[in-house]
């Protein structure tokens, strides 16, 4: 083999042509992208119908969310454009992805976290890399805020999805999708909290398009959490609440590009509630080995939902991405596990133990 075969190219050379970059960007990259596409059989057969189910798993990029596309692409143009420092609001995966790249940038970062309401794993992330980890009594909304109003009166980089080079990177998902099918699928289920995902996968879609590298578009099939569906329900949400803490979002900044995407697509955007949110997170850790987070789950959950309602007609496919990765909460995971069985150190007691005897 040689070693050229092996080389990941980063994100942003990949994809120069559809990127806003020049020359003279300099490039920040940790090897994001290349996320598995994996088949899901097991969990299309439960489902009956032609369908073939793929899960885009984002949680295998380098800080273990999908947030490290869009990343890639505004850490490097706040480098280019003279930028020393970045902030973002964050329900945390967004605040691991900024610690990390404006790390390696060399820029100071600051995070804006709702206090109590981000999973420990992303919180480990945004300390060790060295960010300004500021709690406030407030959720991901009032943070947002803040942080739009601290971006504006000073010379920091807000690094949000409000960031166009955010959504610009994020395109890529759908770029990789498409490579890898060779066509868009029927379908594509997202999560939805603060709107940016879906917004970016569209573009990329018709970016592609437009391109004349696919010749249908997907879709679209956005799914919120019960509580935090200020989109499903047609208005902002005061008090969000879900046990997909990275999706307990009241009011989205792409709210109307989320619509946008919905309508011209011809897709929806439903809720799920916090009970099918769990059992789809479930399900995927047991029956097809795969650990994403809540939020992420919320995709799978949609689609079982919709199936079940008999939304989906003759063969389709559907791809689902799973936006994060199962250990930024493992406080979740075990909390919905099975127990921990204690025994005392013997051979015959664990023997027992598993009915081996
Ligand atoms: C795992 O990190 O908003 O609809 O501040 O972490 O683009 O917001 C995270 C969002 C889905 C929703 N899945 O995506 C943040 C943040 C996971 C996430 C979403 C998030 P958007």
């Amino acid at each position: 083999m040689s070693p050229q075969s092996f080389k990941r190219i980063p994100l942003i050379e990949r994809y120069r042509e559809f990127l806003p970059v020049t020359d003279r960007t300099p490039i920040i990259s940790l090897s994001e992208g290349y996320t598995p596409l994996i088949k899901a059989d097991r969990l299309a057969s439960m489902l009956g119908g032609e369908l073939t189910i793929y899960l885009k798993f984002e949680g295998m990029n380098p800080t273990g969310s999908f947030k490290d596309r869009g990343m890639t692409m505004a850490i490097s143009k706040a480098v280019e454009a003279g930028s020393r420092a970045t902030i973002c609001a964050s329900t945390g995966n967004t605040a691991a992805s900024a610690a990390a790249y404006s790390a390696r940038a060399g820029l100071v970062c600051a995070v804006i976290l709702p206090r109590g309401a981000v999973a420990i794993g992303k919180v480990s992330q945004s300390l060790i890399h060295g960010a300004k980890v500021l709690a406030i009594d407030g959720n991901f909304d009032d943070a947002l805020r803040i942080t739009r109003e601290i971006s504006e009166a000073y010379p920091i980089t807000l690094v949000n999805s409000l960031n166009p080079y955010r959504i610009e990177g994020q395109k890529t998902g759908a770029f990789e999708i498409c490579d890898e099918l060779g066509h868009a699928p029927t379908y594509h289920a997202i999560p939805v909290g603060n709107a940016g995902n879906i917004t970016a996968y569209w573009a990329g879609y018709k970016a592609y398009y437009d391109a004349g590298k696919i010749e249908t578009l997907p879709i679209m099939l956005g799914f919120q959490a019960a509580k935090s569906a200020p989109i499903v329900d047609g208005h902002p949400i005061e008090n969000p609440e879900t046990i997909a803490t990275a999706i307990r979002i009241g009011n989205p900044a792409s709210w109307k590009q989320a619509v946008a995407a919905r309508d011209e697509s011809g897709g929806i955007i439903d809720k799920v509630t916090d009970e099918e949110i769990t059992d789809a997170q479930k399900l995927l850790a047991s029956v097809e080995g795969i650990f994403c987070e809540p939020a992420s789950a919320a995709s799978v959950a949609g689609v079982i939902k919709k199936a079940k309602e008999g939304f989906f007609r003759g063969k389709c496919d559907i791809v689902c991405v799973l936006t994060g990765h199962g250990l930024k909460d493992p406080d979740r995971a075990i909390k919905i596990a099975p127990p921990i069985i204690e025994l005392p150190a013997d051979t015959k007691a664990v023997a027992k133990e598993m009915k081996l005897v």
